[in-house]
């Protein structure tokens, strides 16, 4: 704690922004350039550039000294760099160089060595983009930015969706206290900055494993970003979607590979459940109290004396049987692994670690020793191949156990010392190119993350791993979801998650979420109630607690509490159709599960800066309640139509709306048009408990769609729109949505080798009728007897015809006969209304491979 002391007068009070140490110099004026394999290399008066295209759509910026860079890459990069044919053209009247490629161009200007990426389309990337050097060695640089120049991305950090205005620093931190704003480092750095501006934007990524600091604070014209170690190396990648960007930087640095389902689910963790019998308990009750559990977490007391890959014998006297009976509730177990090696001669991890030289030492040759929860400690030094080659080996004590899922934590590497962590001193082997810890220090997370994935993987026999962790840098998606760390029971924590997983999913990491109900402090029936809600529609969604804080199981609260906990928990399994189609779009493409509405709606102004909602995928909005005692809330709806999910109530887009929001309430919004796939949990036919839940891996047999439709008349929908005088009326009237279902085994990789279903599902909407089409385009599992369709808004009148045109040529026709609920409920198709919730429900004759059904509305 701090005291007025602190700000006295007589003390000269920073305004806390920095320039670089040393005096700074621009490089100054090109003095030659040459062409190279990959780019053209430029000699200027105080340093020297690489400016090269390795790869689509981006330009790549290597700042060097003498006469040829060193172009290694960092972990983070993993996509494969080719020569690809540019040319070069100098034009003299300008004083100014181009280099082009065929998708992308930089534009150097010789007299003060700036530059500029185009697209081929001529989109702007980055202006004014300058490289500095100083006498201390550093380097860093700045690019031209306007008063209404956005920022997103940068990873884990604390404050609002847009950056704009802040200052923050990437190296990888254990802030156990404070989670403020005014924090410039977590767990997790990532170097990748996205500057938004009249609508285009573009990616800057700095390759650097060390310490850097992105300044959009100091300048309103101007960002900047300084180095302390290992120099400047950069790309530019161009957009001008922020979708575009986001595929393009997570093909240069990999994407999440489809998780299993079950690591959708719902996690439950405390720090610590403090042995078996406990554990076993927890499970029982969950599933007493019929609320869905997909994992639970140990913390450090598993251990014995905190020696990782080792189990108290007393309190887990037999973990396999713990394990076995678990998995038979479906249950999952997730232990904490930690990467300090307690010091002890007679713990075989520890030997093995000093007599295969996989720890870290200093320059001189001695083992790196320091406290962490062991007591004293060693560091595997996973920077070696052979290093992580040794630890992957050992993830087998687990994997024989029956573990699928491994928590790594403190691998900023937290250390209880001074600089809270490794010093800057202390040498990786790195393969044979030693560097110190100050250089490498941001990636010791993900690869001790890398090393536990891979021995996860090798140990499980096909079986597609999970790894949570702490710390991470760039690239942390391609082996680890994340948790945002030490957060609190704080309301304002919980409002935080949400623009800090937003720009994790921006940069790369979508799969990540923080700890449910607040990690430390103590929770609240009501906070617990809330977070929950919002919590089930993040990508990450596990519950943990500190020790010594007040319980928070979802019955640790009463009743009430409990209910609402057990209503929301289900909701995510019943999602997980919709869910999971999205995570798999996001291995595909990036483009992340949990979406800030700037994403979807980037010239809506009202999105720029909103950090209180948020879509999954594009037709979800989920608006949380995050203030405590509050029954309503405002929420903005962007254009379109949007259906409350729990009324059916329509909302004209575009504007603000009140939302009633009683403790049992989420506002929450479906995109009119859309459809959802979901698991059938809510009665429609049995009431049962999510088949996703029930049993995580094979066909989900309960997958319905719930198609939304649009309910207004066309004469309805044109005077809004007249009223409106705006170009949305075609929109209105006749929208068009697919929505790619995915559906694998949900455990295995054989999806890898084409063992997957993938149909597409098309919904027509427009004033009389709506058209929906489902089309198998990818069938390799059976066993799935056709999809329920669930229509919202329409009439109890509505007739439903189908057509059937297989690729086999056959084309059917019906129209299908109503029948009361319980008929349907009975036979193989047909439709019924369900009066209840106003829904009309459709079967559809099975084994077609293409089908549309037309609602007529009314
Ligand atoms: O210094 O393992 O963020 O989730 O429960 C505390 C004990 C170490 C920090 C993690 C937290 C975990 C705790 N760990």
């Amino acid at each position: 704690m701090e005291t007025s002391e602190s700000i006295r007068p007589d003390k000269a009070v920073e305004t806390g922004t920095q320039t670089m140490e040393g005096s700074t110099a621009t490089l100054g004026r090109v003095l030659g350039y040459q062409a190279d394999k990959q780019g053209v290399l430029l000699y200027c008066e105080h340093g020297n550039i690489a400016v090269s295209s390795p790869v689509k759509e981006l330009v790549r910026f290597t700042l060097f000294t003498g006469t040829h860079p060193e172009l290694s890459t960092s972990v983070a990069v993993i996509e494969e760099f080719e020569s690809r044919h540019f040319e070069v053209d100098e034009d003299a009247d300008l004083n100014r160089l181009t280099v082009k490629w065929a998708d992308v161009t930089a534009v150097v200007h010789l007299q003060d060595s700036t530059c500029e990426v185009v697209t081929h389309t001529g989109q702007r990337a980055v202006e004014g983009l300058q490289f500095y050097q100083t006498t201390e060695g550093n380097a860093g640089l700045s690019a031209a930015a306007h008063p209404q120049t956005h920022y997103y991305g940068l990873g884990e950090k604390t404050s609002f969706l847009d950056k704009r205005g802040e200052s923050y620093t990437m190296w990888n931190s254990d802030v156990y206290a404070p989670h403020v704003p005014e924090i410039e480092a977590l767990y997790v750095s990532i170097p990748f900055l996205i500057p938004f501006d009249q609508n285009q934007a573009y990616g800057l990524f700095l390759d650097n494993t060390g310490h850097s600091t992105f300044d959009m604070r100091q300048f309103e014209d101007a960002f900047e970003v300084r180095t302390k170690t290992g120099g400047v190396d950069v790309y530019v990648i161009t957009g001008p979607l922020l979708k575009d960007v986001i595929r393009r930087y997570t093909a240069l640095t990999g994407r999440m590979p489809v998780p299993p389902k079950w690591a959708l689910g719902y996690h439950q963790s405390r720090y610590s459940y403090m042995s078996q019998d406990e554990v076993l308990e927890l499970a029982r009750t969950f599933r007493t109290k019929r609320i869905p559990l997909s994992a639970v977490y140990l913390d450090i007391h598993y251990m014995r004396d905190y020696r990782v890959f080792t189990f108290n014998g007393q309190r887990f006297p037999n973990p396999k049987a713990m394990m076995d009976e678990l998995m038979e509730m479906g249950v999952r177990v997730v232990p904490i692994v930690d990467p300090g090696v307690k010091q002890d001669a007679r713990y075989s991890i520890y030997r093995s670690g000093v007599e295969g030289n996989h720890f870290c030492r200093t320059l001189e040759g001695d083992i790196y020793i320091d406290d962490v929860w062991p007591g004293a400690s060693a560091f595997p030094d996973f920077t070696d191949d052979r290093t992580a080659q040794w630890w992957s080996e050992n993830q087998q004590f687990y994997t024989d156990l029956g573990v699928r899922g491994i928590w790594n934590d403190m691998n900023e590497p937290a250390v209880f010392n001074e600089s809270k962590t490794m010093p800057g001193h202390i040498m990786h082997h790195n393969n044979g190119n030693p560097k110190t810890h100050e250089e490498l220090h941001n990636v010791y997370g993900t690869l001790m993350s890398r090393a536990t994935y891979k021995g996860l993987k090798d140990g499980l026999g096909g079986e597609r791993p999970f790894v949570l962790t702490r710390s991470g840098y760039a690239g942390i998606q391609r082996y680890a979801a994340v948790w945002t760390g030490d957060n609190r029971s704080f309301w304002e924590h919980m409002a935080m998650a949400m623009p800090m997983v937003l720009n994790l999913g921006l940069s790369g990491v979508t799969f990540s979420g923080p700890d449910v109900g607040g990690f430390a402090h103590h929770a609240s029936g009501e906070l617990l109630a809330r977070w929950t809600q919002m919590g089930a529609f993040f990508p990450f969604f596990r519950n943990h607690s500190a020790l010594d804080t007040v319980r928070q199981e979802p019955w640790s609260f009463g009743e009430e509490i409990e209910g609402i906990v057990r209503r929301y928990i289900q909701l995510r399994y019943q999602f997980m159709p919709y869910l999971y189609s999205l995570f798999k779009e996001a291995s595909e493409t990036g483009v992340p599960v949990m979406r800030p509405l700037v994403l979807e709606y980037p010239d809506d102004v009202n999105t720029y800066n909103l950090s209180d909602e948020f879509l999954v995928g594009k037709d979800v909005l989920v608006a949380p309640v995050y203030r405590p005692d509050t029954r309503h809330r405002s929420v903005y709806l962007p254009k379109g139509i949007w259906v409350n999910y729990w009324t059916g109530k329509r909302y004209e887009g575009g504007q603000h709306v009140l939302a009633e929001a009683p403790l049992d309430t989420m506002p929450l919004y479906i995109r009119s048009g859309a459809v959802i796939p979901m698991d059938d949990a809510n009665g429609t036919f049995d009431g049962a408990l999510p088949a996703a839940f029930a049993e995580p891996s094979g066909l989900d047999q309960n997958t319905l769609l719930h198609v939304y439709l649009d309910n207004k008349s066309e004469s309805a929908l044109q005077a809004e729109s007249d009223a409106r005088m705006d170009d949305t009326v075609q929109d209105d009237v006749n929208r068009t949505t697919v929505f790619e279902l995915y559906e694998d085994d949900g455990t295995t990789f054989a999806y890898q080798d084409g063992v997957y279903n993938q149909t597409a599902i098309t919904v027509q909407d427009s004033a009389q009728e709506a058209v929906i089409k489902i089309e198998v385009q990818h069938q390799a599992l059976s066993g799935n007897n056709g999809y329920p369709i669930v229509v919202t808004g329409c009439a109890a009148t509505a007739t439903v015809t189908w057509v059937a045109n297989d690729k086999q040529g056959a084309v059917e026709q019906r129209v299908l006969e109503r029948l009361s609920l319980e008929q349907l409920r009975q036979g193989t198709q047909g439709t019924a209304y369900n009066e209840d919730d106003k829904t009309l429900i459709i079967k559809l004759p099975a084994g077609h491979q293409h089908i549309t059904v037309v609602v007529q509305k009314n």
